[in-house]
């Protein structure tokens, strides 16, 4: 199935977060969201998100740098080009343009949802899905004292969310995930995640947490630092899963050959897109390691990507995919993305792309700014 890019229109929109959420190395209130719609020659279009956030706290990648890098440096080099499909994309993009993972994944992401779109297919079908519903946790940011997130997490669990996650820095963890143990019983499908905020000087520290029984820590340690991982987690019996260390499928390749995490959270966003996004569900599936798909407080447009690569079957561990309504008073799309009483969020597997469709009145009142790059034509 050949793919001709025309037209990548790219869209800020602001949104604001139904609460603040905290992690490690900030606070985020109000969300700068980088949606691109993408137009094929024979006029077809798709949505996509940039999960690019605000600063530089969770990755060097802001969205003013993903605007940049697209607009100067990946769009030029796609639009016009002939593909035999989307899965050429990342390769071609790896090429003379260093790093930009999330720029990159953003349009690559959006090449796929095109793709399922002319071939009139769901996003999910085009991927390899094959969940009819996804497993979702939540992600609860840093709270004020251990009482306040006792009481968040057990209000998620009562909500239906099948795992709860736990956001935990120096100085807010022990106490903390103690008090959500004990509220929640030993039952309890619990986790933490640092954001790196941890050195190796912390390993007894942490290993207090073992007592705590969590389904794993995630990216305890530096991003770019697989070999004190791997040191780490012979010290804990608590699984290390890796977040910011795993940018693209061969840092799973490392992760599994150094022992630096047995449990992958992967982020189609993170990665560069599907693509690397596959090869670590399938290189992870061959090897016996769980994975789970991560969020980035998407809109319903990056959500509905998540989505779709969570139906894979690998997929095993419910994601941070929650429902529109834990981020947005309104989302962009319509329906919005729900979540059962069980905890799971149906995939729209009957219908083509990405099973929602965009508000665009509602997406024009957000915008902020807007650029749109097109194909010159052969002549
Ligand atoms: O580390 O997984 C993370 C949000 C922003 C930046 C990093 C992370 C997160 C989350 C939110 O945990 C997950 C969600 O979208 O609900
Ligand atoms: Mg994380």
């Amino acid at each position: 199935m050949s793919l001709q890019l025309a037209r990548i229109t790219l869209r800020e929109i602001r949104m604001v977060l139904r609460e603040p959420f905290e992690i490690s190395s900030g606070r985020t209130t109000d969300r700068r969201i980088l949606l691109l719609e993408l137009q094929d020659a024979g006029g077809a279009t798709a949505w996509s998100e940039c999960v690019a956030g605000e600063r530089p706290n969770y990755s060097a990648e802001t969205i003013d740098t993903a605007w940049l890098a697209i607009t100067e440096w990946i769009a030029p080099r796609l639009l016009g080009m002939r593909l035999d499909g989307p899965h050429l994309i990342d390769d071609m993009l790896r090429r003379g343009i260093r790093d930009h993972s999330m720029a990159k994944a953003a349009v690559e992401m959006g090449a796929w949802a095109l793709a399922a779109e002319r071939e009139g297919v769901s996003l999910s079908r085009l991927l390899g899905g094959t969940r009819a519903a996804i497993g979702t946790g939540i992600s609860i940011g840093i709270q004020a004292n251990p009482q306040a997130l006792a009481d968040k997490a057990d209000a998620a669990l009562a909500h239906g969310y099948r795992k709860i996650k736990m956001k935990i820095r120096p100085g807010a963890d022990i106490d903390y995930i103690a008090a959500v143990r004990e509220a929640l019983g030993p039952q309890a499908p619990l986790m933490a995640d640092a954001n790196s905020a941890y050195t190796p000087a912390h390993a007894d520290h942490l290993a207090e947490l073992d007592a705590y029984r969590l389904l794993m820590i995630e990216q305890p340690l530096a991003q770019d630092d697989l070999r004190r991982h791997a040191q780490l987690q012979d010290r804990l019996d608590t699984p290390i899963c890796l977040d910011e260390s795993i940018p693209h499928a061969a840092a799973a390749e490392d992760m599994l050959a150094l022992g630096a995490g047995r449990i992958v959270n992967v982020k189609p966003g993170r990665v560069g897109g599907f693509t690397q996004a596959k090869a670590i569900h399938d290189l992870c599936r061959n090897h016996a390691v769980p994975v789970w798909c991560g969020g980035m407080l998407e809109s319903g447009v990056g959500r509905a990507h998540n989505v779709a690569l969570a139906s894979l079957p690998n997929f095993t561990i419910p994601g941070d995919v929650s429902p529109s309504a834990r981020y947005w008073t309104e989302d962009i799309v319509t329906p919005e993305w729900t979540m059962d009483a069980n905890g799971m969020v149906a995939v729209p597997t009957d219908r083509p792309g990405l099973g929602v469709e965009v508000k665009v009145d509602r997406v024009n009142d957000l915008t902020v700014r807007t650029k749109t790059l097109k194909w010159r034509g052969n002549g």
